[in-house]
């Protein structure tokens, strides 16, 4: 396998070598540039989300009393695990090529199966969740830019987590409750059903996610069962605000 695909890449290498060589001066730039990976979003490399689930950054028990060990087990060594296999296997069917930025899909999703809608979605709306969370602290809020960006949008931020709280509430069924960042940079609050994102050209929100709440009942049920209203809650205790504020500033 690794045989191969070294193989393959001295192969591709060389023909590109070749082409630009007989392309002359006219036809180098924009060779180089079909050549270059494509990132239509303009979103940094620190961003970008691969194919293949990452390591959780913590313990399956590290957030106890809000999200309990069994919960966390299950949520990423099996449904989150499913997306990614699942996009892996979409995207050979699809020819799409899984070494390549995900985001790069989820921008032209309208295009492809809607197998790969949800495990592109799933995929990538979990990698971000376990990111953006971490052991429980008193206090916990956002500081810094985002800080004053919340104050300036909705007012407090109180009254910023009454309405992300609200917009996670009344998801019907399965879905995410969001804080993005728009085209216009404007920091905005909204709900996406199933595994669809904010990054999705089919989505009705648009924009740059910062920040997700997963409130599908594999979520919480085990602990908490029907009571979403108190998972949410208990939620705000293990937001990782330094991960979002990376994401925020990243605008
Ligand atoms: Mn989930």
């Amino acid at each position: 396998m690794e045989n191969n695909n070294s193989r393959r890449k001295f192969l591709k290498n060389t023909v590109q070598v070749a082409a630009i060589i007989t392309a002359g001066s006219a036809g180098v730039s924009s060779l180089l540039a079909s050549c270059s990976p494509t990132n239509s979003l303009a979103i940094p490399p620190a961003f970008l989300t691969g194919f293949n689930q990452q390591p959780l950054p913590y313990a399956y028990d590290a957030l106890e009393n809000v999200i309990d060990a069994k919960t966390m087990e299950i949520h990423f060594s099996k449904h989150a695990a499913a997306y990614s296999k699942a996009l892996k296997e979409a995207a050979t069917a699809e020819g799409i090529d899984a070494t390549k930025p995900l985001e790069n899909v989820l921008a032209k999703i309208s295009k492809y199966s809607v197998k790969m809608r949800n495990n592109a979605g799933g995929h990538y709306n979990h990698e971000m969740f376990w990111k953006s969370m971490q052991p429980k602290k008193t206090d916990n809020k956002p500081t810094g830019n985002l800080a004053a960006s919340i104050e300036k949008t909705f007012g407090s931020f109180a009254n910023f987590k009454t309405q992300f709280s609200d917009s996670a509430k009344t998801r019907f069924g399965s879905g995410w409750a969001w804080l993005y960042v728009d085209a216009a940079n404007n920091l905005k609050i909204g709900s996406t059903p199933n595994q669809d994102n904010p990054l999705m050209d089919k989505s009705d929100i648009k924009g740059f996610p910062i920040l997700g709440l997963d409130v599908w009942e594999h979520a919480y049920y085990l602990k908490y069962q029907n009571k979403r209203a108190d998972y949410i809650e208990n939620w705000w205790n293990v937001v990782n605000w330094s991960y979002t504020e990376t994401r925020f500033n990243k605008k």
